[in-house]
């Protein structure tokens, strides 16, 4: 009976502290993505930025498009119904054309050139109009990787050195304006396609392949479906971390500063894991049996810009920036 009462008064005590108040009152940063559990990006977030917010919010992320459909988490955010995202410079674009520039194919030339020019003065414009109109702060820039293409064929059915050999595949891309463009203009045929579809998509035959860099095709296992990369890098791709400004605004100063900080360090993990897997997996995809080559990136770079020069997408890109872009490169 003592026990008992003596536990009471401690549950009394603590519903009295400020402290239980506090625990009670930490927001749940919710974090949608379309990638997996295991993906380097997801694995940074939840072993870096996680643990260095816990004191003052919860993060608790959901994987696989399992809250939010890929492509919807901006608006999300930006309603209410979402706390934080990773999401591309394409979905940007879907709000702020100008944000094709930085989904354009070989632009960025390196995951430092991404965080050169994230952290760049001619990001600020940019950083501040998702923020003033869609509500959203770009925190931080996290490496995907490049981008290749990743067919079923064997290349002994279908080599693919140049944009003309890919006349006709049926390529998946993710669904949105700029990622389709960047699928013609590699001069592949584009189908839009969630991520969460494509193993099957290539598993039946309903595509012909699917672009995403070395890591993603190792995590999602679209090497057991797939006979062939070539290695096109094409894009140079990136996510923003993405967090509701209405959430950031109810924090304290030092829990702003913690938080920016926990977004870099787990951006900075992310981007070495996924680093070292990309130079690892030409060995592993090997193994598998996939024919993994260089095509004549000179051709497809050539080819690839052409297209954006004077397309509706390069009207949108502010005076001078892609130069700004390019200076800061090798
Ligand atoms: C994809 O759908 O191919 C893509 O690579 C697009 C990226 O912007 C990113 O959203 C990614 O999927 C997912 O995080 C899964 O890796």
């Amino acid at each position: 009976a003592f026990l008992a009462s003596a536990g009471a008064l401690a549950l009394f005590a603590a519903s009295l502290s400020p402290f239980s108040a506090l625990a009670q009152d930490k927001p749940v940063i919710r974090m949608s993505t379309p990638a997996s559990e295991t993906d380097q990006r997801s694995v940074a977030l939840a072993t870096v930025f996680g643990p260095a917010i816990s004191e003052f919010a919860t993060y608790q992320p959901h994987y696989n498009a399992s809250l939010v459909a890929q492509g919807s988490e901006l608006e999300a955010i930006s309603s209410g119904d979402l706390e934080m995202s990773i999401a591309s410079a394409q979905e940007l674009a879907n709000f702020f054309p100008e944000f094709s520039i930085f989904a354009t194919g070989y632009v960025h030339q390196s995951a430092e050139h991404q965080v050169a020019v994230f952290n760049d003065a001619l990001m600020t414009p940019f950083k501040q109009k998702v923020e003033d109109e869609l509500g959203v702060k770009l925190l931080s820039v996290m490496y995907l990787g490049k981008r290749h293409v990743n067919l079923r064929f064997p290349r002994s059915e279908k080599e693919v050195m140049t944009p003309a050999d890919l006349a006709g595949v049926n390529l998946r891309m993710p669904g949105s304006d700029a990622w389709q463009f960047l699928g013609r203009a590699i001069g592949a045929n584009p189908t839009p396609m969630a991520f969460t579809e494509i193993y099957t998509a290539l598993q039946t035959g309903s595509v012909d392949g699917q672009d995403n860099p070395l890591p993603t095709v190792v995590d999602a296992k679209f090497y057991e479906v797939t006979k062939q990369v070539s290695l096109t890098a094409h894009l140079v791709d990136l996510n923003y971390i993405a967090f509701s400004k209405s959430v950031w605004d109810t924090m304290t100063a030092d829990q702003q500063t913690a938080l920016q900080k926990a977004a870099d360090d787990a951006a900075a993990s992310g981007r070495e894991g996924q680093l070292v897997k990309e130079e690892e997996l030409v060995t592993f995809l090997k193994e598998q049996g996939l024919e993994v080559y260089e095509p004549d990136l000179e051709a497809f770079r050539t080819h690839v810009q052409a297209q954006y020069v004077g397309s509706e997408f390069a009207q949108s890109w502010p005076e001078g920036v892609l130069e700004q872009i390019n200076a800061l490169g090798n």
